[in-house]
């Protein structure tokens, strides 16, 4: 039995007295306890502050000790009601309400409570201007751009870069209002791309899509091109056995090399001893071939990487090949 049961109900009451020479009464009487508890309102949100004019509202902490809550009444000082537990209310003008919740419990007791919500109108940054960018760069290079934008409020600003070359939005740190926000960017392709910018603020308020700059990358660099296998050095069945100051490769070998470019690379072709047509082609990283052909003595290995826009770079090496 806990306290709140002892608090409310029937009662049987037992009085017992006792005389000096042993005689006993006793009499019972029935006590009938009618203390009831009241229930306790809560609204949730307590209090609002903001630009969001659509609020959640939540009376569900709301309790009652000694029995159950039978009526939810929500008054939302804009001339609207509602009587349900959770009502999504949507107010039309700033300004500030102070919203009451009424509830009642199944004894008839009703309690009352209230929250103040404060609605504010704000406004996106301003749709941001490119004061400033690279007119054409090279891939691979680092290009900058310069944009700024004003938010009514003054809220700290973020601008989100569109370079249009099909990569997602890139959004820049924090920067106060009328701040200059300088971007650098690195295309990885050739083409002519339109750059545009949208701002938003710490509300995310958003702005629209700024004016387009256009810049044209070009690529006028050759590839990088690095053999990785075989180097200097005694290979035996596709494995290193020992340093030599020249290339003599036993039986097969896998030849690696390493090819980068700004742009891209397309290929990477194979040529023995100067032949016209390559004994092989990679088109995908690990760019090799397995030179299993026997051979004796001395040959040219002739590598040659192709970018995207044909430019090339061409290795030459001696191997010493037996079997
Ligand atoms: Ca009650
Ligand atoms: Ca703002
Ligand atoms: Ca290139």
């Amino acid at each position: 039995m806990d306290i709140l049961q002892v608090l409310k109900g029937t009662f049987q009451v037992t009085l017992t007295i006792q005389d000096n020479q042993g005689y006993y009464s006793t009499i019972t009487q029935s006590v009938v306890v009618k203390k009831q508890w009241m229930p306790i309102a809560k609204i949730s949100p307590s209090s609002y502050n903001g630009i969001n004019f659509r609020i959640d509202f939540s009376a569900a902490e709301s309790w009652d000790p000694d029995g159950t809550i039978t009526s939810y009444n929500w008054d939302f000082d804009d001339g609207t009601t509602s009587n349900i537990i959770e009502p999504v209310h949507i107010y039309n003008h700033e300004g500030t309400y102070h919203v009451t919740l009424t509830i009642e419990d199944n004894d008839g007791n009703v309690d009352r409570e209230s929250a103040t919500i404060v609605l504010s109108m704000q406004y996106p940054p301003d749709i941001p201007v490119i004061l400033d960018g690279s007119n054409t760069c090279f891939t691979g290079d680092k290009s900058n751009f310069v944009a700024v934008s004003n938010d009514p409020e003054n809220n700290l600003i973020q601008y989100g870069w569109d370079f249009g070359d099909g990569s997602e939005i890139i959004w820049s740190k924090w920067y106060s209002s009328g701040e200059y926000c300088n971007f650098n960017y690195e295309y990885l392709k050739v083409g002519s791309f339109k750059v545009k910018v949208k701002a938003r603020d710490e509300n995310y308020g958003e702005s629209s899509w700024s004016e387009e700059h256009t810049i044209i990358v070009n690529d006028e660099k050759e590839p990088f091109l690095q053999v990785l296998k075989p180097l200097k050095g005694i290979y035996i069945s596709n494995e290193k056995r020992r340093s030599f100051f020249a290339t003599i490769v036993f039986g097969g070998i896998d030849v690696i090399v390493n090819a980068t470019d700004g742009s891209g690379i397309e290929k990477v072709l194979f040529y023995i001893d100067n032949q016209d047509i390559p004994i092989a082609e990679a088109l995908s990283e690990p760019y090799m071939f397995t030179w299993q052909e026997k051979m004796f003595f001395k040959h040219n290995l002739r590598i040659v990487a192709v970018d995207n826009t044909g430019k090339e770079t061409s290795i030459e090496i001696k191997v010493w090949k037996f079997l």
